[in-house]
């Protein structure tokens, strides 16, 4: 097994992913230095795999701290390349551009350690197809940045499928932050297989907190291999607290040793405070309270009431009970049993309305709201006059 190169993508350096927890700050910037550091002393190239910066519009510390980690590089001799993502997408000048060392990708094909590598940039649906006609036939290994219908499997928009690849029997994908590898077959009918090594850092509290950059080898029948090595990041810990008994254990000191035991003196002192999440049933008595006292400046807290869940079942929501009162109106104006109804709700509890959105458009468009027509009343929303998401 030969190491070829380094991938890794979605970096989305910033000072934190949270700009209403100034205090979370750092986790791009430190997994980008152990990247560039594993590189360095693996004498390895880096190939960037877009969304490389959180924005098109940057403070200086961001551009500090890329630029600070290719001059790491340069100095090293170790070459770096880079495809643009979503977030820093310019067509005239990418931001890389400011540092003169890392290689822009775009259009452009590499020899990289014996393997040939093209890449792209994001692009809209449509102009990726049309690129991926123009890879050469020689071309081992594509770069994109894309939304792949092999990754999102009919949830919401898509760029392309593995269908439209031409040449490559190997792609690495940026943009999806989950780590994932996935095989299909390409337009000549062979097997492709393409790998998202997921973001750098957690840039939502909903993401795996294990994150990963990736070893490209070349095994000896000359595939593909990808060798993932995991990222010291800021540790988490996701709780539920649904009863009294565990609300109180949680509080008498259980949440302050486990946050103790996370502690990792590997860790810079900025990513050493753990973030924990806890999700509660607000009819405890002086939950939120007492978990925030409990867990106080030893960790940063995401607490949160339970969503009390839609009962999907026959049964109506319990109207009674509501407390939302905009729920409660849904329900008067729509009638609490309708499709509408339903459909409000989801979006109306929702943690992510727009994903909860491209869920619920997609169950449409699967007909699983059969009589959304007749309950609305609405001719507007049969199905042919669905505009294609
Ligand atoms: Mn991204």
């Amino acid at each position: 097994m030969k190491p070829l190169f380094v991938f890794c993508a979605d970096l989305h350096l910033e000072d934190g992913a949270w700009s209403s927890r100034p205090g979370i700050y750092g986790d791009a910037y430190w997994s980008f230095e152990q990247i560039v550091d594993y590189c360095i002393a693996a004498h390895l190239p880096l190939i960037l795999g877009g969304d490389v910066l959180e924005k098109k519009s940057n403070s200086a510390r961001p551009i500090a701290k890329l630029c600070a980690g290719l001059s790491k590089l340069q100095a090293a001799n170790v070459p770096a390349y880079y495809i643009q993502g979503n977030h820093e997408f310019d067509r005239n000048a990418p931001w890389l551009s400011v540092h003169p060392w890392p290689i822009h990708m775009h259009e452009a094909s590499f020899d990289i350690n014996g393997a040939k590598v093209c890449g792209f940039d994001w692009l809209p649906r449509g102009e990726i197809q049309e690129a991926f006609t123009r890879v050469p036939e020689d071309v081992d290994i594509m770069v994109t940045h894309q939304v792949w219908e092999d990754f999102m499997k009919g949830l919401g928009r898509i760029d392309c499928e593995l269908k439209n690849v031409y040449h490559a029997q190997t792609v690495l994908n940026g943009d999806f932050h989950v780590t994932k590898t996935v095989t299909g077959v390409n337009f000549q009918g062979k097997t492709v297989t393409m790998l998202s090594p997921g973001s750098i850092c957690m840039q939502d509290m909903s993401e795996a907190p294990d994150k990963f950059f990736f070893v490209i080898c070349r095994m000896p029948d000359g595939t593909f291999h990808f060798e993932p090595q995991q990222l010291m990041t800021r540790r988490f810990a996701n709780y539920v607290v649904k009863d009294q008994e565990t609300l109180d254990k949680l509080c008498a000191g259980q949440l302050r040793k486990d946050i103790l035991t996370m502690a990792d003196a590997n860790l810079p002192t900025y990513i050493n405070k753990p973030l924990i999440r806890i999700k509660f049933d607000k009819q405890l008595p002086d939950a939120y309270l007492r978990l925030m006292t409990a867990v106080g400046d030893f960790a940063h807290i995401a607490c949160e009431a339970i969503s009390e869940k839609y009962n999907t079942a026959k049964t109506a929501a319990p109207r009674a009970g509501a407390k939302n009162s905009l729920l409660s109106a849904v329900g008067d104006l729509l009638g609490d049993v309708t499709d509408a109804y339903k459909l409000a709700t989801a979006l109306l509890r929702a943690e992510d309305p727009m994903k909860e959105f491209d869920i619920q458009v997609a169950k449409y468009l699967n007909g699983e709201f059969a009589d959304a027509t007749v309950a609305t009343g609405s001719e507007e929303l049969g199905a042919s006059q669905v505009p294609p998401v």
